[in-house]
């Protein structure tokens, strides 16, 4: 019996003594740099209603593994709620950082404030919000929606250049109360407001989809008959209008001329063939910009509150023979 006990004893004590030993040499054996954990950068992505935003979510994905951070990445499916719901489950997973596009501008103050009251740095980017306190946000990485805007009414300005007549313009924008939709109408009618041979005769969402595009541009085209010109807020939106003016026997580009904002390899396509005439760039490859400053964020830098792409415009009047494929 005593000779059982002094055995199981001794083997008790070897069991802790390898351990220990095993736990010793972890210690010595992996460099402190494997052991750090990886960043953990949460995103809250709205939804998959584009061909940019499949472009746009790829680069992140990629950025991601590419720097060594661990993603967390939901899809809010086009609503807001599950959006919040996100950047909540975030919040109580305390990851090291969040970023998210915000689908709407208004409605962000409360969960960014649970954000920030539990000390994570929170970033936008694609989209801006609307807040009295731009402290609830670390910076905004994306594009200049109202700049787009503008570069599209240029466009249309040296287009009809000789022309003296009024010009009747249908407008597809995008999601209600979301800041490119916003931003691009704003652009667009204050370069136009100087000349008053322009006429908006309608401004209709197709809330950035192809089907709603089509569906939208129908109706137009059965309301009214002189339209001269299409400004369409995405490609998405403009590759369904493109399909519903074709059906209507109506030449794209050429009876109405079409102005589309993306840069999407469909619509680039469809310039090049003549069914569209300008595409104003907006460029969806953000992850890069997106993990170097979530990294920044975590490590206490600053970074400057607003970083915007640079960004292309390309129209019916330039050789695009050697323009690199587009990726999204
Ligand atoms: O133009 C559109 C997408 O927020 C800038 O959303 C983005 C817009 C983009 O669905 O295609």
């Amino acid at each position: 019996m005593c000779k059982l006990k002094r055995i199981v004893h001794s083997i008790v004590l070897m069991t802790i003594f390898l351990s220990l030993f095993s736990a010793c040499q972890d210690e010595f054996a992996q460099p402190q740099v494997l052991k750090k954990k990886a960043l953990v950068l949460g995103f809250a992505q709205l939804g998959d209603e584009s061909g940019w935003r499949s472009g746009n979510t790829i680069s992140i994905q990629k950025a991601a593994s590419d720097g060594n951070i661990q993603l967390m990445f939901s899809n809010a499916e086009q609503k807001q709620e599950n959006q919040i719901k996100a950047i909540r489950s975030l919040i109580a997973y305390r990851v090291d950082v969040i970023a998210f596009a915000p689908i709407v501008e208004n409605g962000w103050d409360n969960v960014l404030t649970e954000a920030k009251q539990a000390g994570i740095p929170v970033f936008l980017t694609d989209r801006y919000i609307r807040t009295d306190d731009a402290g609830l946000y670390a910076c905004y990485i994306g594009s200049n929606f109202q700049e787009e805007g503008k570069r599209a009414a240029r466009f249309l300005k040296k287009k009809f250049a000789d022309e003296d007549r009024t010009i009747n313009i249908v407008e597809l924008s995008g999601t209600v109360g979301a800041s490119p939709a916003l931003g691009r109408s704003e652009g667009f009618y204050k370069e136009l407001s100087d000349d008053s041979k322009f006429k908006i005769i309608t401004s209709q969402s197709g809330d950035f989809m192809r089907s709603k595009g089509k569906e939208v541009m129908n109706n137009m085209l059965k309301k009214y008959r002189n339209i001269d010109v299409l400004y369409s807020h995405n490609d998405a939106m403009t590759l369904g209008a493109i399909d519903a003016i074709e059906n209507a026997g109506i030449r794209p580009g050429k009876d109405i001329v079409i102005i589309s904002i993306d840069g999407e390899q469909a619509a680039i396509d469809l310039l090049k063939i003549g069914k569209i005439n300008c595409v104003i760039e907006c460029n969806p490859m953000l992850g890069p910009t997106i993990v170097d400053t979530a990294k920044k964020l975590v490590r206490g830098e600053s970074v400057p509150k607003n970083i915007y792409s640079e960004e292309k415009v390309f129209t019916e009047w330039d050789d695009l023979t050697d323009l690199p494929p587009r990726g999204y």
